[in-house]
């Protein structure tokens, strides 16, 4: 993209510095053109904005955390210019053109500009943005692009970019942030954007890690060296570089600071952790109940149903067709008894019939609400329910109705969760039923938002649903105090961590899909979006049965599980295609529910720091080069290492370990146990039923038992332990799974330590903390070992271990009520 020449006519640039000025924790620089402020925001957290003239006025609907916690920044003037100092992180303007360098404590560059920043107007056809016949680039800023190039290290990795196809380093990319509605079987590993914007990216090698987040909901475009090989090129609409760079230095510590100031992901309530079936469209309540009736006869788990368009009355958002759903509120009755929740999709389109008793739309209209075209009229656009209109979400106003409209619809009826769908927003020109809709991109110019802050569609688009996310929630939060909003939503911005789940709609059930699924989700995990899934099966075109089976397998640890599928396609039930993938199913799900305590502790651990649940080898190894370009095995928390079948007809794969011991996980045998020393190849079996899963040296894993969902109490807490080398740490967190409560500390931790003595295994448990308390539960320690141990002793006296030769775990358990244990272990391990 680099070389493309996007600018209307000769591009202006920043000119000579005319001063600089370092003050408490910022630098001001005044070009001839151009003036740039850097700026210390919090630990690890740098702010560097470069404009021709005034910098864009803070907005209400803005994301971006205020008020953070200050940093420790240090400043001090060069030789013809300036630098700020945070964290192993300095900020450079160095001389005329505002010549940016990013540099590590050592001296290293991380970043620096090639050439000084050009604006311009755009060329509206050489920015590839989708726009309607005669459409031009509005006046103003928001038709001027601000190209800026920097210098990339060679070695660096880049990830993130939140949604997108492809390998996890997007490096050779041109990556479009600009949500749009790609329905259409099409993406493949070359697809540029899809539902979502994300604009940020962490640039990782061994040993550092520093990440950046362009602040510019309007278009933009990163050309991450597709043009120049080490040349990252930022393209923005809207005329200002607005970029937060986090210090690291390692990837962690980059998705902590991004989430700092982009918010923490919100905690999802523990049924939306289990399994969640779907299908477009279950067409009546008796054959959602019986659909639930049929996982619960078949002992298939199960949480949650999904309701597709086809519950509404003619996709009208907040009504149920009176037929089919006769009385919503018997109906989400029958599925709570049978231990499984309702989650119901939401369209933005509004159908555009005023006077005719949907009281949606005359409230939207009569309120003045809805999205407006530059003459003020209202815009129109054809999505489900034929003609449609679309509310401003940029208005906090009509945010607060938006949350009204969930109220008598969907909450008082029992709805437990709400599904966004089409948010990007996706508009046609014409109703479907004349088959021949096409896209129908809103028009650029058109205005959002009240006087004070009105902005146009070109600044606001890709905040769309991380707005329309934020009103749902809300309005869940009001309707149903203290229980714990859950939202999935299709398009997302950063930002919408905080208030919502996302998933990759409309994917394939082609075996791509399933690979290209585990790089999708990591690089969602480092965009500081870690509650994210895939449809598992693929949405559109028939699944074969084995692919099914293997999605499934794999599925059981994204941190959302959802089997959905297009209309129109074969059932795809776990017990659609035989009994043989049923089964398959059945132990994916098991091992998913057993997970439940980990998975929650990890949900915490991502509520707290932005952890993903889903790691990428290279975010829990940043020092150990072998791992860094693994993009077919992850890391789910720090002690599992996920290796999936993702070939059909796969029985073996390799898999590249980290330094380290690594047990099988189902048999307790380790692998290539010689080599632990360094990183290694090893081969693993992929038996259908037993996916490849790798437990790490000094794990101390929580699990549960198995139940058919998670409104049966847990009555088992089981902690896994493998001997560590020296000694090993973590904790367990756990809360109600459904309320509030957990944000004012109503939670329970339990710290676990382990420590290899001469001989053996000390393991500690350590008394339960805090203010939540968990039903009765059996507590099992399930120890790890090479070899039956010679004594167990749980606080000093000996018990009896039950050996379980199968997985080499001797197993001791006592009912759990709180208090803290010391379990020693004597022999058992291979020296
Ligand atoms: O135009 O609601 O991605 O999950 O089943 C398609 C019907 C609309 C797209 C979503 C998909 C959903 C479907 N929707």
């Amino acid at each position: 993209m680099d070389h493309v020449d996007i600018f209307e006519a000769a591009p202006r640039s920043p000119g000579a510095l005319l001063r600089i000025r370092a003050e408490a924790g910022a630098i001001e620089a005044r070009y001839e053109r151009a003036r740039v402020r850097v700026e210390a925001v919090s630990g690890g957290i740098a702010r560097v904005r470069l404009a021709e003239a005034a910098f864009a006025p803070a907005r209400t609907w803005d994301g971006v955390r205020s008020g953070l916690p200050p940093a420790d920044a240090a400043v001090g003037e060069t030789d013809g210019g300036a630098v700020l100092e945070l964290d192993g992180m300095r900020v450079a303007l160095e001389g005329d053109g505002a010549v940016l360098a990013v540099r590590g404590a050592d001296g290293a560059t991380w970043l620096a500009s090639t050439e000084p920043a050009r604006w311009g107007r755009a060329r509206l056809d050489r920015l590839r943005i989708p726009h309607r016949d005669g459409d031009a680039l509005p006046a103003g800023n928001d038709g001027v692009v601000l190209r800026q190039s920097f210098q990339l290290d060679p070695e660096d990795r880049l990830w993130g970019f939140g949604q997108r196809t492809g390998g996890l380093d997007r490096r050779g990319r041109s990556l479009t942030n600009w949500t749009s509605d790609t329905f259409g079987i099409a993406h493949h590993r070359g697809t540029d954007n899809l539902y979502q914007a994300q604009p940020l990216f962490l640039a990782a090698k061994p040993g550092r890690a520093f990440g950046a987040f362009l602040h510019v909901s309007h278009f933009s475009r990163f050309d991450a060296g597709a043009g120049h090989p080490d040349r990252l090129t930022i393209d923005a609409l809207g005329a200002e570089l607005d970029l937060f760079l986090f210090a690291g230095p390692t990837p962690a510590a980059v998705v902590e600071q991004l989430t700092r100031l982009t918010g923490r992901p919100l905690l999802p309530p523990v049924w939306a952790l289990g399994f969640h079936q779907s299908r477009w469209g279950y067409a009546s309540a008796d054959e959602v109940v019986a659909l639930v009736d049929t996982f619960r006869a078949r002992e298939l788990p199960l949480d949650a149903v999904h309701l597709d368009i086809d519950y509404m009355r003619g996709f009208r958002s907040f009504t149920w067709d009176p037929q089919r759903f006769p009385d919503p509120k018997a109906f989400a009755e029958r599925v709570h008894e049978r231990g499984a929740r309702l989650v119901a999709i939401i369209d933005p389109g509004i159908k555009d019939e005023p006077g005719a008793g949907y009281g949606v739309a005359d409230e939207l209209l009569a309120r003045g609400y809805a999205l407006r075209n530059t003459d003020g009229s209202p815009l129109r656009g054809y999505v489900w329910p034929e003609r449609a209109l679309f509310p401003d979400f940029a208005r906090a106003e009509v945010r607060d109705w938006w949350g009204e409209q969930h109220r008598t619809s969907l909450v008082e009826n029992g709805v437990d969760g709400v599904w966004n769908d089409m948010n990007e927003p996706t508009a046609f020109d014409r109703p479907f039923s004349t088959g021949e809709a096409r896209d129908r991109p809103f028009p650029l110019g058109m205005r959002h938002g009240g006087t004070d802050e009105a902005a146009t569609h070109l600044e606001v688009r890709n905040l769309y649903a991380a707005l329309e996310g934020r009103a749902t929630f809300q309005g869940l939060a009001r309707h149903a105090p203290g229980v714990r909003p859950w939202v999935l939503t299709r398009s997302a911005f950063p930002g919408s961590q905080t208030t919502c789940v996302t998933w990759m709609g409309d994917n394939n059930s082609w075996w791509e899909h399933l690979a290209m699924s585990v790089p999708q989700l990591l690089s969602m995990g480092l965009s500081g979006m870690p509650h994210a899934g895939v449809d598992i099966g693929g949405f559109f075109e028939n699944a074969r049965p084995e692919l099914f089976a293997r999605w499934m397998e794999l599925g059981a640890f994204y941190p959302f599980m959802r089997d959905h599928s297009a209309m129109g396609t074969r059932d795809q039930e776990p017990w659609a295609f035989g009994e043989e993938v049923e089964s398959v199913a059945r132990e994916a799900l098991r091992l998913r529910y057993r997970l439940l305590p980990y998975l929650v502790t990890l949900a915490h651990q991502a509520a707290a720091s932005g952890a993903p649940l889903m790691r990428a080898m290279g975010y829990v190894f940043p020092d150990v080069e072998a791992t860094f370009d693994v993009e077919d095995a992850f890391m789910l928390g720090r002690w599992l290492l996920v290796a999936p079948a993702l070939e059909a007809r796969c029985r073996w794969r390799t898999v590249v370990l980290p330094p380290g011991r690594w047990l099988d996980f189902w048999s307790g045998r380790p692998l290539a146990d010689e080599d632990a020393g360094r990183s290694r190849p090893a081969v693993v079996e992929a038996v259908p039923g037993r996916p490849p899963l790798l437990l790490r040296e000094g794990a101390l894993l929580p699990l549960g038992d198995e139940r058919s969902s998670t409104a049966t109490p847990l009555s088992e807490l089981r902690i896994v332990v493998s001997a560590p080398v020296d000694e090993s740490a973590f904790e367990v967190v756990e809360d109600d799974g459904r309320s509030t409560a957990w944000e004012t500390g109503e939670v329970a931790r339990t710290a676990l330590r382990s420590r290899r003595t001469v001989g053996g295994l000390i393991v500690e448990i350590g008394a339960r903390e805090g203010r939540y308390r968990p039903s009765p539960r059996t507590l099992v320690v399930e120890l790890r070992l090479d070899t039956p141990p010679d004594r167990v002793e749980l606080d000093g006296a000996a018990v009896e271990a039950r050996w379980d030769a199968a997985r080499r775990s001797a197993e001791i358990a006592w009912q759990d009520d709180g208090s803290g244990r010391t379990i020693t272990v004597r022999g058992g391990l291979a020296a």
